[in-house]
């Protein structure tokens, strides 16, 4: 396992050839200390009420994860969800010139819109019961035209192999791998001699503060549990180039998206 040494500072050509090839690029100190503050400060504040819409550790039985809400540390946060509902700091984050640039960038195309249904949460891995996520890629339950969306993962404290940072392969998100390398809930197979092949091939990002990892919606990805007493926040985006629509009447379409040029909500009322 290596860890991630190509940043980048500004979407220049090499940085996206890079992120062409890769599927992901980390953006050093891309948020400032202000922006990084008020989201920390916002999400600190949502746990602290256990403000709902909320994913837990237990409703999703990943590794390390409590058995059930009434075991010891039942109620532990995964996900505060649906976070631009939560706080204007978020939006003004996610629809800010440097994201938006770099997404733009990323995506190839000027006309983006950024995606409600998805991610849009603050991921929290807390100290003693937080659960390690297998190898997969986000695009495995949703549904749009291509699979070629971006996640935006700010990273609101450090992130390291010992609290959990993200883990990528390289190159993942153009391979073509057959459905027998997956198991019935499409996370990638590490019993597999030539899964665990291009696993050993994984980065991992560690992150400090304002650094922001951007990457592609088929990049195969995992990351282990908190191993430290101080629990790890990131805000994280997805974003889709305006030709590249949800199905209809898939989960990928039941949320308004917004349209940064006017940013206003599109799409099908709530
Ligand atoms: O922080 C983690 O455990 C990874 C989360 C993740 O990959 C996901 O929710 O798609």
């Amino acid at each position: 396992m290596n860890a991630a040494t190509d940043r980048a500072v500004v979407p220049g050509s090499a940085a996206i050839e890079r992120f062409s090839r890769t599927g992901f690029i980390v953006v050093p100190g891309l948020a400032s200390a202000k922006v990084v503050a008020f989201m920390r400060e916002s999400a600190e504040a949502d746990l602290a009420a256990m403000r709902e819409p909320l994913e837990r550790e237990a409703d999703l039985n990943y590794p390390g994860a409590p058995a059930n809400r009434q075991a010891p540390g039942g109620e532990t946060i995964r996900r505060l969800l649906r976070v631009l509902d939560r706080d204007p700091a978020y939006a003004r984050w996610a629809l800010s010139d440097a994201v938006l640039g770099w997404i733009r960038a990323l995506l190839g195309t000027p006309d983006i819109r950024l995606v409600q249904a998805h991610h849009n949460c603050v991921m929290t891995k807390h100290p003693r019961f937080s659960s390690a996520t297998h190898w997969h890629q986000d695009i495995r339950y949703w549904s749009f035209r291509r699979n070629d969306l971006v996640n935006c993962w700010t990273a609101l404290g450090h992130e390291t192999r010992e609290n959990g940072c993200m883990q990528i392969i390289p190159g993942s998100h153009r391979m073509k791998l057959s459905p027998e390398r997956f198991d019935r809930e499409k996370f990638f197979r590490p019993d597999l001699p030539e899964n665990r092949e291009l696993i050993d091939t994984a980065i991992s990002c560690t992150l400090a503060p304002g650094d922001v990892l951007f990457f592609h919606s088929g990049a195969l990805h995992a990351a282990g549990r908190n191993e430290t007493d101080v629990r790890k926040l990131s805000a994280v985006f997805s974003y889709r180039a305006a030709d590249n629509p949800p199905e209809p009447c898939t989960r990928s379409a039941a949320v308004a998206e917004m349209d940064p040029a006017g940013q206003t909500r599109i799409g099908p009322k709530e």
